[in-house]
């Protein structure tokens, strides 16, 4: 197919929001405006940091679950823009950008009615009406469905008189969902399933493997952003997805896998001095080797800071992170579950062998942990040439101990 021609035909739905989290609302919003205005595609935008809202989830999750939300779905694309963008989000910035990226498309803006009404103090206005059609989602009621269409009809012309604005509306059935009120749900029934909410079911599976829109973890989350740098707490959060799932495969405790996995590299930027200090203070033996090689120390430390600072009492997760880089022989169910999950996480692309080795996970732990183990030596003993650098005992023992499940 000729691409070029085709993109001088391309009519692209912009759909900008929090999403904090994507519901089906949303999606239906979208599906309608596809519909109903014969789009090509509709992208979906997470909003950066918005001046109008604050307290919003890390814009890391809200883009992992609008993925979830659209995978299955061929003309809808997800795209960063605004979450990259330095500063504060605007849409006409955002606009532009499509503007420039797709000159001869036709852009459809898609808003709900509350913005509509708002739309005339937003930045730079002209610039959007100018560069864009709007399509607005009634949000009736049955009621009052003719008072509501004529009042944003009133809207719509005036703005039109005003601003030569093109604004349409998309005709789809309303849902009586927010965003608002799952986070609340959440806040209010911690451990209840969200199925009785309009999510779809892979965003309502993440926000309870992440525990997401609950104070504690918000806590932590927001503790981890500062010690470890986004690139670390993306995978941090690819280990706790894959620890969670393994969890629930194994029959293992999730609660503990998540704070496992949250925490197990807790300690990845702090400074060697500070790693053996901790070690020092809480009387944890550090070898030679340690101290010549000391990226293998945040393991160690990584469990003592998440004792002193994170307030983790727990002896399983603490073990758990204290073991993930060596692991150990006779590894318990968790501590096996974050050494494999760490190696495996979705993030990782270091070996060719990881498709088999994700699925391997859901069916033999041992299996998979001794191939790890095996791979990882193999990578050392190339790696380090020297005889400074060599390979922990404890990675050989515990290799020693798995090796007979390969
Ligand atoms: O912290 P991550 O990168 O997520 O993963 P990890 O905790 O397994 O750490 C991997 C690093 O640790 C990598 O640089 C290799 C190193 N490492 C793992 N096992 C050994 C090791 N280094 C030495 N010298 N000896 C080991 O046995
Ligand atoms: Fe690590
Ligand atoms: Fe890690």
């Amino acid at each position: 197919m000729n691409r070029e021609v085709k993109a001088n035909y391309l009519k692209i739905g912009i759909l900008g929001g929090t999403f904090d989290p994507i519901h089906n609302g949303h999606l239906m919003i979208a599906e309608a405006a596809l519909k109903e205005y014969a789009l090509s595609k509709v992208i979906f935008i997470p909003t950066g940091i918005s001046y109008m809202k604050k307290n919003v989830t890390d814009s890391y999750f809200r883009y992992e679950m609008t993925s979830l939300a659209i995978q299955n779905h061929p003309e809808f694309t997800i795209s960063d823009v605004e979450i990259e963008r330095k500063g504060n989000t605007y849409t006409c910035d955002t606009i532009e950008y499509f503007k420039k990226k797709h000159p001869d498309a036709e852009l459809y803006f898609i808003i709900g009615t509350d913005s509509l009404f708002s739309l005339e103090k937003w930045r730079n206005v002209e610039y959007i009406f100018k560069n864009c059609t709007i399509l607005c989602a009634t949000r009736t009621d049955e009621n009052t469905e003719e008072q509501m269409e004529q009042k944003e009809q009133k809207k719509a012309k005036e703005l039109y008189n005003k601003f030569d604005a093109n604004i349409n509306f998309i005709h789809c059935p309303t849902m009586d969902i927010s965003s608002t009120e799952i986070r609340s749900f959440r806040k209010k029934h911690p451990n209840s399933s969200l199925d009785s909410l309009d999510l779809p079911d892979c965003v309502a599976d993440y926000i309870m493997r992440h525990d997401l829109y609950s104070a504690e973890t918000e806590q932590i989350h927001n503790q981890l952003k500062e010690d470890i740098k986004p690139k670390r707490f993306r995978h941090t959060m690819g280990v706790v997805d894959t620890a969670v799932i393994l969890a629930q495969k194994w029959a293992c405790n999730v609660e503990k896998a998540r704070l496992a996995a949250l925490l197990h590299d807790c300690a990845k930027y702090i400074d060697t001095e500070q790693k053996l200090a901790l070690c020092a203070k809480f009387d944890v033996s550090v070898s030679d080797l340690e101290i010549n090689n000391p990226e293998l120390l945040h393991a160690k430390a990584g469990a003592l800071l998440a004792y002193e600072n994170y307030k983790i009492i727990d002896t399983d997760i603490l073990s758990a992170i204290y073991y993930h880089t060596t692991g150990k022989p006779e590894m318990s169910l968790l501590e096996q579950i974050i050494y494999v999950a760490d190696y495996i996480e979705p993030g990782r692309k270091h070996s060719d062998k990881l498709p088999e080795y994700r699925e391997l996970a859901m069916l033999n732990l041992n299996k998979v942990t001794a191939h790890i183990l095996k791979d990882n030596i193999e990578y050392l003993q190339k790696k380090h040439t020297d005889n400074i650098t060599l390979i922990d005992p404890m990675t050989l023992e515990t290799y020693e101990f798995y090796k007979k499940y390969l």
